[in-house]
């Protein structure tokens, strides 16, 4: 993608600035909306084509101001309160997050259609929930366990229905574990590995729910920029929803060993209680993401090298 407009929803927080920092490369105007519960501008690099706008993907008439000042090419929607615990406290609001701003996003999109290439909405493994037959493929059976879940499978439903009725271009992502420089830790339900790290840099004690035996895909941030182009850009993609993973898993004990290798630290980690709601084991299948092209260039050992590189070096 280069020299379009392009509209990031979330475009502070980790997965979105990673992504808006890539675009940025290629002479693309960018433009970010975030309400900074859990990114900071600060993760953008500064550039004059790159707008910021603090506000929330849930005020309709901020969205309809920013979608009608700039007539995007591209619009990836990236907003979500990510907290599966924060959608079974407060599902009023997190619903709002997570499934109104789709909404929001595809009625206007409905009445001017004119320039957009592709919206790419990012859904996640969660609309699996505890499916045991692994690994997980797109057609597996949908099994969402919490209202974060349903939300995030209704904008998916809605955003590729509403492609089939009204030729809107729409695709959709369900990632997997994503892991990498700029992952805000400083929330309990923040990734395990960013939450790792942090424990490791200050040597404090590490707590892991269960006996840590439980395995996830964990893949690298730059894998999830190069799937969320490709889906944005390829013919194929119209209307369809793919896994974004690595198509192999770690347990978390695996990853702890790992990273006292890579940084010759120890930390005390205390094993606790399983987490209510807990998957044992989640691992996808990317063989249609493959098929159109995607080659991921990193493994967990590659991944935790380059991440732990950057934040230990
Ligand atoms: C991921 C997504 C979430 C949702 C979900 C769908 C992240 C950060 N979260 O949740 O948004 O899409 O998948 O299934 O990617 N753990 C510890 N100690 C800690 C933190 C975590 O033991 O301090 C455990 C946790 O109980 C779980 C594993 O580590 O077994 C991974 O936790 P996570 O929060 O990184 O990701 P997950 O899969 O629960």
């Amino acid at each position: 993608i280069h020299s379009s407009k392009i509209f990031i929803t979330g475009g502070a927080g980790f997965i979105g600035s990673s992504l808006a920092n890539v675009l940025l490369k290629y002479n693309n105007k960018v433009i970010v909306v975030d309400d900074l519960s859990m990114g900071r501008f600060e993760n953008l690099i500064p550039s004059t084509n790159l707008i910021t706008i603090k506000g929330s993907v849930t005020d309709k008439e901020l969205m309809t101001k920013i979608l009608k000042e700039y007539k995007f090419d591209y619009i990836f929607h990236l907003a979500a309160v990510a907290s599966v615990a924060a959608s079974i406290a407060k599902p009023l609001e997190t619903h709002e997050v997570n499934f109104d701003s789709t909404l929001i996003l595809l009625e206007y999109l409905v009445k001017h259609p004119k320039n957009l290439k592709r919206l790419v909405f990012s859904s996640s493994a969660a609309v699996y929930g505890n499916e045991k037959r692994l690994p997980k493929r797109e057609g597996s059976p949908i099994l969402p366990l919490t209202p974060y879940a349903i939300d995030k499978f209704s904008s998916e439903r809605w955003i590729t229905i509403y492609n089939t009725l009204y030729g809107i271009p729409t695709s959709c992502t369900r990632f997997f574990n994503v892991y990498g420089p700029k992952q805000n830790p400083n929330s309990p339900y923040s990734g395990f590995i960013s939450i790792l790290v942090d424990r490791l840099k200050n040597l404090t004690e590490l707590n892991i729910f269960g006996d840590g035996e439980q395995a996830r895909d964990f893949v690298y941030i730059e894998d999830v920029i190069q799937a969320l182009i490709l889906i944005a850009t390829s013919e194929e993609s119209l209307g369809e929803v793919y896994n974004v993973g690595t198509g192999s898993q770690s347990t978390l004990n695996e990853l702890i060993e790992l990273s006292q290798v890579l940084t010759q630290k120890n930390i005390k980690v205390n094993y606790l209680e399983n987490r209510e709601g807990d998957i044992r084991h989640s691992v996808s299948d990317i063989s249609k993401l493959k098929a159109i092209g995607y080659q991921p260039k990193f493994d967990i050992n590659q991944g935790m090298k380059k991440y732990f590189d950057y934040e230990f070096k």
